[in-house]
């Protein structure tokens, strides 16, 4: 069975490279710069690497009033956005991800040095992006110190970031309180959390819950050391605080390609 899953997935990808390369003289490549930018005042929230995705609009990682889907793991721990919730790598994600689109762009915005996005600090990276395959982008990063919070979008098509012509249709994405995720899978307990001076996150308690807009088990933080040197302040999130920002923008093509374009109608002139 899962034999001929492996095979179907692989007979897929060989047909997604193929037509990958039948249609590259028609693809349409935009350089896109994605800026992360930590909004939560001092003593805040912190966030994990943003692991994105730009895609076709199929990957559904989780839905809102239901247990994290496990898309393939044996166990909750390891259902792909719990690889997210609880730890930030996204070990199961990714992988997910890449098996229900397998020409979806993938990667993540991490901060130089690489490290936590503490409060305050920005972070950015450039993607190459065929915006005739991977109109949509998803998003998702650990939010901390906690067990199991994150941000991320529910909707796989909620954010349509490019139109048929590739131009950009979404400047920024803002996130606040209201919109972080409990995923329902860890029970809240610093010394089991992430982030924690002293906590060992790869220990864990089930929760046994869903996923839901939820930030009540920060509470269980407030006055925990965290790693960046700051005693995290539960009161600083409210559901109205805006807490992390997403900001889009293509990159112009070089100068030189413009100055070469120049260039050859110069010597076009010079030639009559
Ligand atoms: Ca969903
Ligand atoms: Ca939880």
């Amino acid at each position: 069975m899962s034999r001929s899953i492996a095979a179907s997935a692989l007979s897929i990808a060989l047909v997604s490279v193929v037509g990958g390369v039948c249609s590259s003289a028609l693809a349409q490549n935009v350089q896109l710069q994605v800026t992360v930018e930590n909004l939560a005042p001092t003593n805040g929230v912190t966030f994990a690497p943003l692991r994105v995705g730009f895609h076709s609009g199929v990957f559904d990682a989780f839905d809102n009033g239901s247990v994290a889907p496990l898309l393939g793991e044996s166990d909750v721990s390891t259902a792909p956005i719990v690889t997210i919730a609880e730890g930030g790598s996204g070990s199961s994600w990714f992988p997910a991800f890449e098996a229900a689109d397998p020409t979806a762009t993938l990667g993540s915005v991490v901060s130089d040095p690489a490290g936590p996005l503490t409060p305050g600090a920005v972070a950015t990276a450039t993607f190459n992006i065929d915006t005739d395959l991977n109109q949509f982008f998803t998003f998702a990063a650990m939010v901390v110190p906690s067990n199991d919070l994150f941000i991320g979008n529910d909707d796989p098509q909620g954010f349509r970031l490019f139109d048929d012509a590739g131009n950009l249709l979404i400047s920024e994405i803002t996130q606040t309180g209201a919109q972080i995720w409990d995923a329902g899978s860890e029970v809240a307990d610093p010394s089991a959390g992430a982030f924690v001076v002293g906590g060992d996150n790869a220990l864990r308690t089930n929760e046994n819950g869903v996923v839901s807009f939820e930030f009540s088990e920060l509470g269980a933080f407030d006055g925990v050391e965290t790693p960046a040197g700051y005693f995290f302040d539960a009161g600083t999130v409210t559901g109205s605080s805006e807490i992390y920002r997403i900001s889009f923008a293509v990159v112009p093509a070089p100068a030189g390609a413009g100055v070469l374009a120049m260039g050859g109608l110069v010597a076009m002139r010079r030639r009559r």
